[in-house]
């Protein structure tokens, strides 16, 4: 979520009475919003994405409801220590959390592990979980306003508290001392974010996490649609279940539990019901980036969950083979049981079978969808699929994190009226050559540039010149994100002056060169090039034959309000991953909301905005999505300039010293490893990166293309994306505040 101060007094339209009545108390607003802590409580783009889509929910009027885990420690603080990162707890809660609210009486509890008998019902037999733990989850509310309007809907966070009926036999047997251990031991289950952005490693508190957050959130929705009704019937009319990802995705047999076992409905019925509110969203590209959980571990910790998947899968796949008939390889493809060396459910293919409904996060996510990665589900149920464009808020990407920009854009547009209804920022198109525009434009994006500049200063003693282009990628540290390539640019850039006539360096554009982004902890390589990335500042930063023409700078500790103060002061910005692997990316709108110009691949959602503001109002390069896996079946054939083979050369050679630690980073790029084609890429990146100094040297032509981006930003602001999960996939209609 970011900051709740700035973002709360914007939505509810008190910015400035607020400002003033602190000023009355002795205290500066600016000052005051810039010590609030981030609430860290995701890893990335995911994440945000909801919080985004939490902020559109609220503002166009929609009933809904955000469910999450309140972590005690959040994404860790990064500390760079020598050009390394390093972990530290982000303790978040240390001061207190006004922005939320203790329900003391909103608790569940949560059952896990015991075992599953028979019990005799009804003449028959049924199914009853004999759990061995429970723990208690307690609510904690943090109101979401919306933006010219008085709605406000709730992002409710589950804490796990140890439950009073915990280990009674020991209290009983006496073991005094086991009993209150084993309560403290409740607690850790909400206690710390798993920083790894899309690594699964069957962890059992990771599962007891999602199994934790689902049954609380299910109990919780249960429990409001029962209070004012006698019977399931109208169920699936009143409650839509938006699957964020797969980690959620043991809710679908939770609800058959509670139904069938709980509330005793019959499993075809029960399933009916299941059938009509469940729909999911995938953000991955990769078949092995697919949630995968070992039958053991679930059997262990939720034993009847298993069963119900199990049964699920038995009916599945007997329909399955009236379908499509007898063809064991596409059958046990598409099984949500997958047999191997270590038996597991595959989470994705129980939340596709389970939902009405399965969308990508950008069309060509979704294409890759359909033809590869979902490609047998497609064939079955291509009614299923579609795609909504991943969007943000432009109530934080804009009003928010520029108000000189904002404010610069209600006087052009002569309405304020764009914060809530984004297409109209359209209306700066016609205006895009006006001088008088131009000359207000370029003074809003020095004021941003020289804030970031103080940051910079303030944080790493370097002094970087606001007449020099900012180019930044922020974002986390991925190999598919290509962050390396950005390095190896650089360093070719550095070493392109190096080598220069004294008298051709005026012709050099100068950069200051800004990267950000946290590694999962135990991914080493990409801790290396975060290494790479200091090693290689600390050589240019303090090079005098390079002096102004070219800085590159780290921001350690990314995060939300990082990136409110670095977007606004970009000129360029980089969203580079090789083609067809980024599913959608969502750094690339906030950017191109700011007016900053994307040098990028064709790769997720840049595609579309392409289609948007045109290809001549950015700076695009790379292997095409389509061509890439040819690409790599050629390997060390593969022809590599000869540039990008003297700079990997530099690395390898100690130029920047840590030349054995960085070994292995460049065996990742050389002798056919180049799994993410920086080498075949290298090339078109440098032509790409020349054309942005070219561009950038015609002021007036930059300045068109930075109006040209805001103006065709409207498509990704995530009013379209909710308008069209509300229309589309949930059949809800906004639901105006009566009071
Ligand atoms: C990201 C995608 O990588 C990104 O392209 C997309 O814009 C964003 O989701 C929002 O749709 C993902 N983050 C994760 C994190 C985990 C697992 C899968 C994904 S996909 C832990």
């Amino acid at each position: 979520m970011g900051r709740s101060l700035s973002n709360s007094v914007i939505n509810l339209g008190i910015r400035d009475q607020y400002a003033d009545a602190l000023k009355e108390l002795g205290f500066e607003y600016e000052v005051l919003a810039e010590q609030e802590g981030d609430a860290a409580l995701g890893n990335g783009g995911l994440a945000r994405l909801s919080a985004c889509q939490m902020d559109s929910l609220a503002t166009m009027d929609y009933p809904a409801w955000g469910y999450g885990l309140r972590y005690q420690y959040g994404l860790f603080r990064q500390v760079i220590l020598d050009g390394y990162q390093h972990e530290h707890p982000d303790y978040w809660l240390n001061f207190g959390n006004p922005w939320e609210i203790e329900r003391v009486h909103v608790t569940y509890p949560v059952k896990f592990y015991g075992t599953v008998e028979d019990e005799n019902f009804n003449g028959g037999k049924r199914k009853v979980w004999l759990p061995g733990e429970m723990v208690e989850a307690v609510a904690y509310d943090n109101p979401i306003p919306g933006h010219g309007t008085r709605n406000t809907i709730t992002l409710r966070l589950w804490a796990a508290k140890p439950s009073d009926q915990i280990d009674m036999e020991s209290y009983n047997t006496g073991d005094y001392i086991n009993a209150v251990v084993n309560r403290q031991r409740a607690e850790t289950i909400s206690s710390v974010l798993y920083p790894d952005d899309r690594s699964y490693q069957g962890k059992e508190l990771r599962l007891k996490q999602q199994y934790f957050f689902v049954s609380a959130s299910l109990q919780d929705i249960i429990r409001r649609f029962k209070d004012s009704h006698s019977n399931f019937d109208d169920f699936p009319e009143k409650v839509a279940l938006q699957l964020n990802d797969t980690h959620p995705s043991l809710a679908i047999a939770e609800v058959m539990r509670v139904l069938v076992d709980e509330e005793h409905l019959d499993w075809k019925r029960a399933w009916g019901i299941v059938c009509k509110i469940f729909s999911f969203t995938t953000h991955t590209v990769l078949p092995e980036g697919l949630e995968k959980v070992p039958v053991d571990l679930l059997e262990s910790l939720l034993p009847r969950h298993l069963q119900i998947i199990y049964d699920i899968n038995f009916d599945y796949i007997e329909e399955l083979k009236k379908k499509i008939g007898l063809d064991y390889d596409r059958l046990s493809r598409m099984s949500i049981v997958e047999d191997g060396a270590v038996k597991s459910i595959r989470m994705a293919n129980l939340a596709i079978v389970c939902s009405h409904t399965v969308n990508g996060v950008s069309r060509v996510h979704s294409e890759l969808l359909k033809t590869r990665v979902f490609k047998d589900f497609y064939e079955l149920w291509p009614h299923k699929f579609d795609y909504k464009t991943n969007g943000v808020t432009q109530r934080r990407w804009i009003v928010v994190s520029n108000p000189s920009l904002s404010a610069l854009i209600s006087k052009w547009l002569g309405t304020e009226a764009w914060i809530r209804d984004v297409d109209l920022l359209a209306g700066l198109q016609e205006q895009a050559a006006n001088v008088d525009l131009h000359e207000e434009w370029r003074m809003v994006r020095k004021l941003n540039k020289m804030r970031l500049a103080e940051y910079i200063e303030a944080m790493s003693g370097i002094k970087v010149s606001v007449s020099a282009m900012f180019d930044v990628q922020i974002k986390r540290i991925h190999e598919y994100k290509r962050q390396l390539l950005n390095i190896l640019g650089i360093i070719h850039r550095y070493d392109c002056i190096k080598n220069m006539e004294k008298s051709d360096r005026t012709k050099v554009v100068p950069r200051v060169c800004i990267i950000g982004g946290k590694a999962a902890p135990g991914y080493e390589i990409a801790k290396k090039i975060i290494k790479l990335c200091n090693a290689v500042a600390e050589k240019i930063n303090n090079d005098p034959d390079v002096g102004d023409l070219l800085k590159l700078v780290f921001i350690p500790d990314y995060n939300v309000s990082v990136a409110e103060l670095v977007i606004p002061g970009a000129d360029l910005s980089q969203h580079i991953s090789t083609a067809g692997h980024e599913a959608s990316g969502t750094g690339n709108m906030k950017f191109l909301m700011n007016g900053c110009l994307l040098l990028a691949t064709e790769d997720g959602s840049t595609v579309e905005i392409i289609e948007e503001i045109g290809e001549d109002n950015m700076f695009l390069f790379g292997a095409k999505m389509h061509e890439v896996p040819a690409l790599r079946v050629k390997g060390p054939a593969l022809k590599v300039p000869l540039q990008f083979a003297s700079v990997v050369r530099m690395v390898r050679d100690g130029y920047f010293g840590f030349q054995d630690y960085f070994e292995s980073l460049c065996d990742k790029l050389e002798g056919g490893n180049d799994f993410y084609l920086l080498g075949y890429d290298f090339q078109s990146y440098l032509e790409a990166q020349a054309a942005a100094d070219k561009a950038f040297v015609d002021q007036e032509k930059w300045t068109r293309m930075s109006i040209l981006s805001t103006a065709g930003s409207g498509r990704f602001s995530s009013d379209r994306t909710i308008e069209e999960y509300a229309e589309k996939t949930w059949g809800i209609e906004p639901c105006k505040c009566p009071f």
